[in-house]
């Protein structure tokens, strides 16, 4: 028996030892709670506010004077405006003074402050309005306390229906949680999981969610929640659930009203409905449009919103990636203006590389939000370093062409476009009960990444990675200088960021390859994964169509038809391989196995090579890992070169699954540059790559962490890989 997992050498442990010893000298230790908010000292400021001191500006008060940094004594006023040039949060800023329009415009513009002088950016004339109104957190929480597709431990809200008391710890996380948010600008979050549990509107939750909202209230962030579309059948005891009838009206017409009654400030619903088998309007005969403008006009007098997911696909369809648009394009027009459709940012399903959704911009009539994925649910999970900025950017810049060129997602979103009364963006959560809130250090970025860009959609993945590395790990290096952090850690860890997600698309899925799964827990490659029974659109072989003549989805206009769903010139372009850009090849065409890439070789040797590439990259990466040791603390040295290291072999098994697989179709063989597989197919494909023995070679007592949600669905671990 083999295991690549369970490789442990002394020579590991000495290094580890001698690192623990060498960084007690010079660098500070943290267990990672405070996430981007380290900052350690500050120099002495007078604070002049206004005479009444909201619990807002009291916040915005104590930051400043906890982290100012700034010329010892200074002076700063903090004032409410009456500026035409700001939006509703927007700030202004000088270095004496922070002016905004509300009392959560003026925390903004103090976190804003503080975070330019911890990461030496001039603060001159400032003036910096939200790109979106509504900048909301999705958490898939299940009352129980469990987190779909969470890797970071339990829900931080959640314990189950017998656990309904607020302690004082738990009122305490919910304020951390809540200032970590309001320092990059969130202003929401949905409290529970799109596959919403009824119970979730029962008297007994809806008071733990008043008691949530009370304490994120001062921080700007409001709260709402999923609702199951079948409460007034499931909860309320209703005959029906039909939004057209008039007890169902009733029903939540009396809900809603409790609900402003405990939470007078409450954001509105969020809904999955008649997606994936949950329960919606289509039950009834009624439409989309139908459900959501009866809600909708029953939260509009409270000021209430009702963000609908378009993430819909029936099984047995001829393409999944084309439904969202089918459905949804003819409703145009019949929401009410009080409905934002939520679009994930890609037609299938946050995959590592997708075309952005066709609904982008297309939808005219009706304001759409983009849904990201901060959660790394088909990107490695806890255990991979990706950093996904690059991914949101690359959807949110996407010219979707629909209002003539520069019509990007961004903008067809965020209100420059189109000019609808609301405008929103929704991350999926990656936070848990975990220490460290994320699972590990780096998902943290990720978190941070989604509030920085739903604040400004134009700031660039870089910006944002040193923005993060800085607050994460300059103030417990204060004894390096500047030079020497910059050239020897901030440098190449910024390239082991921002390389990431591309190393992920190459040893995952390069070539627009989507979907190669195997089974539910959407971890490791199963290309061949096609168990009797299974719905065929849940299946890889639905996705990749790899036979002997070739390999790739056919979605041209001799296949599917999903390029007529893109505005022009990118229905032509997608439609013709030969101008289709290569990162998306394979999600709109079906080639022979010897098609000619651009660069003159054949796609299969292309495919291979781009395996190998991503698995050479994560080598790459643990090397400078290794070359940063100095500069950053044991503990979580340690936890990402376990991470690096697991994340080497996870790209092993990746590469050799779906380079072993393809070939018994293409049966060619693989270019001599690229290195020979390690594994056999037969062995591959009996394991399950999520249920591996989560022993890591390296450890530092202080990385000994339980893994205390490994994952919901799958968790046991156990032990199996042979060569
Ligand atoms: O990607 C799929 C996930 C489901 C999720 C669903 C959705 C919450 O695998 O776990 O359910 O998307 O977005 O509704």
């Amino acid at each position: 028996m083999f295991d690549p997992y369970n490789n442990h050498t002394c020579r590991s442990i000495v290094t580890l030892v001698l690192a623990i010893l060498f960084n007690s000298w010079s660098v500070q230790a943290t267990d990672g709670h405070d996430l981007w908010l380290t900052q350690q000292s500050s120099t002495a400021i007078n604070v002049v506010c206004q005479a009444r001191i909201s619990p807002t500006l009291a916040i915005a008060v104590k930051e400043l004077t906890n982290g100012w940094q700034g010329p010892k004594g200074a002076t700063m006023t903090l004032k409410i405006s009456n500026d035409n040039s700001l939006k509703k949060d927007g700030f202004r800023l000088n270095p004496t003074e922070v002016h905004a329009n509300t009392e959560l415009g003026i925390l903004y513009g103090v976190y804003e402050l503080l975070r330019r002088q911890q990461t030496k950016q001039p603060v001159h004339d400032i003036v910096s309005n939200p790109s979106y109104m509504y900048r909301i957190l999705n958490h898939w929480d299940n009352p129980d306390g469990t987190v779909e597709r969470g890797y970071a431990g339990h829900s931080i809200f959640w314990k189950g229906k017998d656990h309904l008391e607020v302690t004082a710890d738990d009122k305490r996380l919910w304020r951390d949680y809540a200032r970590a948010n309001a320092s990059i600008g969130i202003n929401g979050a949905v409290l529970n999981n799109v596959n919403a549990s009824p119970d979730i509107l029962s008297a007994s939750m809806l008071n733990r969610a008043a008691a949530i909202a009370k304490e994120l209230r001062p921080y700007g962030i409001q709260v709402y929640l999923s609702i199951n579309f079948s409460s007034p059948v499931l909860l309320g005891h209703l005959s029906t659930s039909d939004p057209l009838d008039k007890n169902v009206m009733a029903w939540w017409d009396t809900k809603v009203r409790e609900i402003y009654r405990l939470i007078p400030d409450f954001g509105g619903f969020l809904v999955k409905a008649n997606s994936e088998g949950s329960p919606g309007p289509q039950d009834y005969g009624r439409t989309h449009a139908d459900g959501a403008n009866m809600l909708a006009d029953i939260l509009k007098p409270y000021g209430g919103l009702v963000m609908w997911r378009a993430f819909v696909y029936r099984a047995n369809d001829n393409d999944r990636a084309k439904q969202a648009y089918t459905e949804f394009i003819p409703l145009d027009g019949q929401f009410h203006d009080n409905v934002i459709i939520q679009v994930k940012n890609g037609p299938i399903d946050f995959q590592p590389r997708e075309p952005f959704s066709p609904l982008f911009g297309a939808m005219k009539r009706t304001p759409v939000m983009p849904e990201l994925q901060i959660t790394q649910e088909y990107l490695g999970q806890r255990h991979q370093l990706v950093f996904l900025a690059p991914l949101w950017k690359e959807c949110l810049q996407s010219d979707t062409y629909q209002q003539g060129p520069g019509s990007t997602v961004a903008r067809c979103t965020d209100g420059s476009l189109y000019r609808h009364r609301y405008s929103a963006i929704a991350g999926v959560a990656n936070i848990g009960l975990d220490q460290n809130w994320c699972g590990n250090t780096f998902a943290q970025a990720n978190w941070y990444a989604f509030g920085r860009l739903a604040w400004n959609d134009s700031l660039s993945s870089r910006q944002i990675a040193d923005e993060w590395l800085r607050l994460t790990f300059r103030s417990a290096t204060a004894g390096f200088s500047e030079e020497g952090w910059t050239k020897n850690f901030l440098s190449p860890v910024r390239h082991i960021l921002l390389q990431s997600r591309e190393s992920a698309v190459s040893y995952m899925m390069p070539l627009g390859l989507h979907h190669l799964f195997a089974g539910n827990h959407h971890y490791g490659p199963g290309p061949w994964y096609a168990p009797k029974g299974v719905r065929p659109d849940w299946t890889p072989p639905y996705y990749h169509q790899a036979d002997s003549a070739g390999i790739g989805f056919d979605r041209s206009s001799k296949g599917s038809l999903a390029v007529a769903q893109y505005h022009e010139p990118l229905q032509s372009q997608f439609d013709n391989p030969d101008v289709c850009p290569e990162t998306l090849l394979l999600w709109f065409h079906h080639l022979p196995w010897t098609y000619r890439m651009k660069n003159g070789q054949t796609l299969w040797d292309e495919l291979c090579r781009l395996y190998d590439r991503g698995v050479k990259e994560i080598r790459d990466d643990q090397k400078s890992w290794d070359q940063v040791q100095s500069y950053i603390d044991a503990a979580r040295f340690t936890e990402v070169k376990n991470e690096l290291w697991r994340q080497e072999k996870d790209a092993q098994v990746w590469k050799d699954g779906c380079i072993l697989y393809f070939q018994s179709f293409s049966r060619l063989s693989l270019p001599p540059d690229v290195e020979p597989p390690v594994y056999k197919l037969e062995n591959l494909m009996k394991a399950d790559m999520l249920q591996i023995n989560n022993v890591l070679p390296f450890s530092a007592e202080e990385t000994l962490r339980k893994d205390t949600n490994e994952n919901a669905q799958t968790g046991v671990p156990i032990n199996t890989y042979q060569k």
